[in-house]
């Protein structure tokens, strides 16, 4: 250990699901990583000093507040973690960033456009001043995602025809599960398709470097109303009596053409009963293909079109090589690693990039273009799928 490195102090907002996966993240990165500088979870910030009280001591964090105002005015933060519902994500990193502190800040970036415009703008002036910004699309830190990117920029499997991309969850399968906050428009800006349709977004834009030029879309609410949530945690919760509007999409379907010439489709929803956490992307190239699953996520299957037809067909890698992404620092090959290890791997990154003086990735302008292909989703599907362009400034 290097007791002499620099530290910087996290200031984290939030502390709930979210808030305890990177928790874990910024508790364990130091162990398992050499980093030119060492994280120390210095506060931890929510509005229920009772419950933030009982996370912060869980997972070893230093101080708590409950105005996250007060947590980025305090000497003893250098970096803010943002893990609040999208509603206030615009505000607390303005407010950060303004303040001179890097900000890492959870997915989507913002529910509007307009707020994910701001955001980025306050990035790059508080970049121009070495303030560091990263939005947590935490899947392109898979080993195996990573090894997919690797693969396609090394000309494996040529030049892209298709992306078939979804995300499939049953969690709300229950027309009895309650209105949590992901259900509501005002808190997550949409439905399926911030939730989780984001992150296939970003998922192939990173993988294949290139992006969605336009859309289609169609969008659906099974259930339109739902119990008022009384209790939540994680993605648990228990509802009353009282009923109201469920006013997200359930699932959001679209097609597109990608930059590069490809086409693309998208399924977004949490009612693929059976399907719990199911990111799964193929990609059809010139000469060969790639596919992932989450839910086998230590695998990246590809299959080599080069090969003479008798040989060929879909092989399994087993992305835990020294040589894969991240893997260096953890079990020996075939000791897999799970859903937590995402999130220490983004705050790798991000840590180094302060350290190193660089812009992380995905940056806020990243996140914003994101947020435009949402619009661009929300208003196909409002028009009956028209073809949208999506914005690309
Ligand atoms: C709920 O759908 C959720 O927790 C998302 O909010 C996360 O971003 C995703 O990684 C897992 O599912």
């Amino acid at each position: 250990m290097h007791d002499d490195k620099p530290t910087l102090g996290v200031g984290m907002v939030g502390y709930a699901f979210m808030g305890r996966v990177h928790s874990q993240a910024w508790r364990t990165v130091g162990a398992f990583f050499d980093l030119p500088v060492k994280p120390t979870l210095a506060v931890l910030c929510g509005r229920s000093r009772e419950a933030v009280t009982a996370t912060a001591e869980q997972f070893g964090w230093a101080a708590v507040e409950t105005d996250w105002k007060e947590l980025i005015n305090r000497d003893d933060v250098q970096i803010v973690d943002i893990c609040t519902p999208g509603d206030s994500h615009a505000e607390i990193a303005i407010a950060a960033l303004e303040a001179g502190k890097h900000v890492l800040c959870e997915k989507p970036l913002a529910n509007t456009v307009g707020e994910a415009e701001a955001m980025a703008a306050a990035a790059r002036a508080a970049a121009a001043k070495g303030v560091r910004s990263m939005v947590a699309f935490n899947y392109r830190r898979v080993p195996a995602v990573a090894l997919a990117r690797r693969l396609v920029a090394d000309g494996k499997i040529g030049e892209i025809r298709h992306v078939r991309a979804q995300y499939l969850q049953d969690w709300i399968v229950d027309p009895e599960f309650p209105l949590v906050w992901r259900l509501q428009k005002d808190k997550a800006g949409s439905g399926a398709l911030g939730d989780i349709g984001a992150h296939i977004i970003d998922a192939v834009a990173f993988i294949t470097g290139q992006r969605l030029a336009g859309v289609s879309a169609i969008t659906e609410t099974f259930i339109k109303e739902r119990p008022l949530a009384e209790a939540s945690s994680g993605l648990a919760a228990s509802g009353g009596r009282e009923r109201g509007p469920v006013t997200v999409d359930d699932a959001a379907l679209f097609i597109g053409r990608l930059t590069g010439g490809g086409l693309a489709s998208f399924e977004a929803t949490r009612f693929a009963s059976g399907r719990k956490n199911a990111l799964r992307i193929e990609i059809n190239g010139s000469l060969g293909s790639l596919y992932f699953d989450f839910e086998s996520m230590n695998e990246l299957w590809f299959h080599d079109h080069t090969l003479p037809a008798e040989e060929s067909g879909f092989r399994r890698i087993i992305a835990t090589e020294p040589g894969h992404p991240y893997m260096d620092a953890w079990w020996p090959p075939g000791h897999g690693l799970g859903y937590e290890h995402t999130f220490t791997h983004e705050v790798r990154d991000f840590l180094t990039a302060i350290a190193e003086g660089t812009d992380p990735t995905p940056s806020f302008d990243d996140g914003l273009w994101v947020q435009r292909v949402l619009a661009a989703v929300e208003k196909s599907a409002a028009d009956d799928s028209r073809y949208v362009p999506v914005e690309d400034r």
